[in-house]
């Protein structure tokens, strides 16, 4: 049986879900000085069962000096369902956007390709480099644009959430997150941690954004069918989007 350290689950994935995993590794262990985090012991690794088939979630966890937490999930449903799902939380200290990416596909056609550099602040902006950097990136035409759920409205104006047509959007798309990603490690690295006073209002737009992510019913419901109500609410709430101390 595998275990997390073990990436047998990745190289089964659609080749996109793999490719992303490894690009997200790749870019943290290249920028940042990262250390372990322990998730609950219990959910490095899960399987539960989802109308009958397995479902498996393997977990990678990372902190930095800039990070509180570095969340690298790969989950995946018999032959019907890949997941990837990463989230980077800020230290509360440092006014920086949350990074977020959600890929979800199934016998080999991605349907939900999903990247955002969030803001954490209740107006929504970025911080100015990182709009200046990310307005600067060529734009990409992508050809089918999903829209965004009620509970979206957390995502900046240069949220991706796509459906890619071809294997060529499938590596536009991996090339838009490698540079999300870059930009923000940079961002993180060259900056300095805020007055103390302005803390609380970081730690409340964290807040904010995770409890609007709790209300994503889709992920909620596959979790719910394959390991009940109970866990699932656990689940959310303490190992995808948990709240800041
Ligand atoms: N998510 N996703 O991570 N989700 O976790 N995800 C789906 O084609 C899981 C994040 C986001 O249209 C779908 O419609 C499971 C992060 C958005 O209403 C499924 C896990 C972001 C949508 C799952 C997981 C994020 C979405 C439907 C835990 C963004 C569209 C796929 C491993 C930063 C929601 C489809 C909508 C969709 C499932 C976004 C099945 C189980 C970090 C916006």
């Amino acid at each position: 049986m595998s275990s997390p350290s073990n990436p047998s689950l990745r190289q089964q994935q659609h080749p996109l879900i793999c490719q992303l995993a490894d690009t997200i590794e790749e870019v943290w262990h290249q920028h940042l000085d990262l250390s372990p985090y322990h998730l609950p012991a219990e959910l490095g690794y899960v399987e539960g069962r989802l109308e009958g088939e397995k479902l498996i979630i393997e977990n990678r966890c990372y902190q930095s000096p800039q990070f509180r937490k570095m969340h690298l999930e790969l989950a995946r449903v018999g032959n019907m369902l890949d997941i990837l799902h990463c989230v980077m939380f800020p230290r509360p200290e440092y006014d920086i956007p949350m990074f977020g990416c959600d890929l979800v596909g199934g016998r080999g056609q991605i349907s939900a390709a999903i990247a955002d550099l969030s803001p954490v602040n209740l107006e929504r902006s970025l911080p100015d480099a990182y709009n200046s950097r990310l307005s600067n990136l060529t734009k990409i035409n992508f050809s089918q644009v999903r829209e965004l759920p009620e509970w979206g409205n957390i995502f900046s104006d240069f949220c991706l959430f796509i459906r890619p047509a071809s294997v060529e959007e499938e590596s536009m798309f991996l090339q838009r997150v490698k540079e999300f990603l870059e930009i923000h490690c940079n961002q993180a690295t060259s900056s300095s941690p805020v007055a103390s006073e302005k803390v609380e209002k970081i730690i409340a737009g964290q807040k904010n954004y995770c409890t609007k992510q709790q209300q994503n019913d889709k992920t909620r419901r596959v979790l719910e069918k394959a390991f009940g109500t109970d866990w699932a609410e656990n689940y959310m709430t303490t190992v995808l989007f948990d709240l800041p101390e």
